[in-house]
């Protein structure tokens, strides 16, 4: 869905111009501007990515743990939940203010699994097949760092990287790992797709935007 060629054929011109215009100043595997989607755009470095459900959805947990394990959706709906009102900023400019995301704390997935002792970071896979992230485990270990499953209050759509995706809110948006399917405990930091083409490993967003500090709820 909303591959570049189904919206340029579906815009109006003016809005065609402005997509063309926008895809080529943004080499970030832009693909598309959501409709409704109050701000945000569509990013995905993989043409098509497959459609997961409560039932097919799996997360799978492994490397340097005590326990590999693998969650259901249902599974992770039923951890407890922790609900982030942060500001949502891509690094090629675009913001989304106060934008509310929730799910289980990827820390709290890592104590389940019982990381060793020499480990020292996390990579994310997606079912994508072609993403990767990665984080310092104490980056990872942030309460503010989310395996997110709902979005403005709502079931994170496909679009948006659904079933789940990673959420790290104080970084810039492309940490946040869409369609997330492997939590690898490693030990060390591998970088991830857009690392491995010239963006910073360590993606803070800057103290004018007020996401240093870790939160307090
Ligand atoms: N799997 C996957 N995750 C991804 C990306 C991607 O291309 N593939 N793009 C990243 C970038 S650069 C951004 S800005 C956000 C965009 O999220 P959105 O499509 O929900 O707006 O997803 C991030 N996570
Ligand atoms: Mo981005």
């Amino acid at each position: 869905m909303l591959g570049a060629g189904a919206l340029t054929v579906a815009a109006a011109p003016t809005l065609q111009h402005a997509f063309e215009s926008l895809a080529q100043k943004d080499p970030t595997g832009l693909t598309g501007v959501l409709p409704n989607g109050g701000g945000f755009r569509y990013y995905s470095v993989a043409a098509s990515v497959p459609h997961k459900s409560a039932e097919t959805y799996r997360l799978t947990v492994n490397g340097l743990v005590e326990h590999p394990s693998t969650y259901t959706l249902p599974e992770l709906r039923a951890l407890p939940q922790t609900r982030l009102v942060r500001d949502v900023q891509c690094v090629t400019g675009w913001r989304v203010p106060h934008t509310p995301f929730e799910g289980v704390r990827l820390s709290r997935i890592l104590d389940a699994a019982g990381v060793r002792p020499t480990a020292r970071a996390v990579r994310l896979t997606c079912f994508d097949g072609t993403y990767s992230e990665s984080l310092t485990l104490q980056q990872a270990r942030r309460a503010d760092v989310l395996v997110a499953l709902r979005m403005r209050d709502k079931d994170l759509t496909h679009a948006h990287g659904g079933p789940v995706r990673l959420y790290a809110a104080p970084m810039y948006f492309y940490k946040s790992a869409k369609w997330l399917s492997g939590i690898t405990v490693t030990d060390d930091v591998q970088p991830g797709y857009w690392e491995e083409r010239g963006y910073d490993i360590d993606a803070w967003v800057g103290r004018s935007n007020g996401r240093d500090d870790e939160p307090t709820n």
